[in-house]
C-alpha cells in the first residue's frame, strides 16, 4: 500500500455528520425533552438514520420517488421514539428535527480545516442542501470550506459510488488525488472502495469494520489531518 502522502492529495472531501458535527450534540435537548433518555435516543436515532438510508438505496436504486435524509432522519426519530416507549408531542419531536440545522461543530474541525489550506476543502455528504448550509452557516467553517455537495445530486445516499462521483466530477481530479475524510468506518470503505485516498477519523477506538477494504490511514482526531495529509 502506497502511504497517503505519495499519493500527493490535491483535494480534501469531507463528511459532514459525525466527521465535522457532533449528531450527538443534541443530546442536551434530547434529555430536557426525555429525562433520562437523550443518549439512548440519540444515538438509535443515528442508527437508524443510517440504516433506512441504506434500506433506500437497495429499494428504490434509481432513485424514483426516493425520500431525502430530512424525512428519513423525521422517521428514524419516530421510530427511536417508539422504540424507547417516549410519547413526545408534535412540537418536541420538530425540535428535534430542528437542532439537527444548529449541530456543534468538533472543537478541532475548524483549525483543521483551516490547516489544509489553499487545497479546496469539500463537503460531501447525505444531508439535503437545506440541511447542510444552515450547518456551514452558523458554525463558521463556511469560511474554510470552498463548496457543499449533497448526494440528492446523485439520487441515492453514501455509499453508493455514484455518490463518490459527484466530488470527482466537481473536483476534476482523479479519485486517488482526492482525500476522503469520514469518522463513519463503512464511509471511508466505500470512499476507498471507489479509488479515493481515505482517513478514518477514529475518535473512539472502535473496530473497522469486517466488510472491505479498510481505510488508508486511521488517525483519533481531525486535528492530526494536517500533519498526515502531506
Ligand atoms: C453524511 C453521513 C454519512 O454526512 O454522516 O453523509
Amino acid at each position: 500500500m502506497s502511504s497517503p502522502s505519495s499519493r500527493s492529495i490535491q483535494a480534501f472531501v469531507f463528511d459532514a455528520y459525525g466527521t465535522l458535527f457532533d449528531v450527538h450534540s443534541v443530546i442536551t435537548l434530547a434529555e430536557t425533552l426525555a429525562a433520562g433518555h437523550g443518549s439512548a435516543l440519540s444515538r438509535l436515532w443515528r442508527t437508524k438514520q443510517l440504516e433506512y438510508t441504506w434500506l433506500s438505496s437497495l429499494m428504490n436504486p434509481d432513485g424514483e420517488a426516493r425520500d431525502d435524509f430530512a424525512a428519513l432522519t423525521a422517521r428514524a426519530l419516530d421510530y427511536a421514539l417508539a422504540s424507547l416507549g417516549i410519547d413526545l408531542g408534535a412540537g418536541a419531536h420538530a425540535q428535534l428535527c430542528d437542532a439537527y440545522l444548529a449541530l456543534s461543530p468538533f472543537p478541532d474541525a475548524a483549525a483543521a480545516l483551516s490547516g489544509l489550506a489553499p487545497r479546496p476543502r469539500w463537503i460531501l455528504s447525505n444531508g439535503t442542501l437545506a440541511m447542510l448550509e444552515p450547518l456551514v452557516r452558523r458554525s463558521g467553517l463556511g469560511a474554510h470550506l470552498d463548496g457543499v455537495l449533497s448526494v440528492d445530486a446523485a439520487g441515492i445516499f453514501k455509499p453508493s459510488p455514484r455518490v463518490y462521483q459527484l466530488a470527482v466530477d466537481a473536483l476534476r481530479l482523479p479519485p486517488s488525488q482526492i482525500g476522503f475524510v469520514s469518522s463513519n468506518c463503512w464511509d471511508a470503505i466505500g470512499a476507498r472502495s471507489f479509488g479515493f485516498t481515505t482517513f478514518w477519523i477514529n475518535r473512539l477506538g472502535a473496530p473497522a469494520d469486517r466488510h472491505g477494504t479498510p481505510p488508508d490511514l486511521i488517525i483519533d482526531t481531525l486535528a492530526d489531518l494536517p500533519s498526515v495529509a502531506v
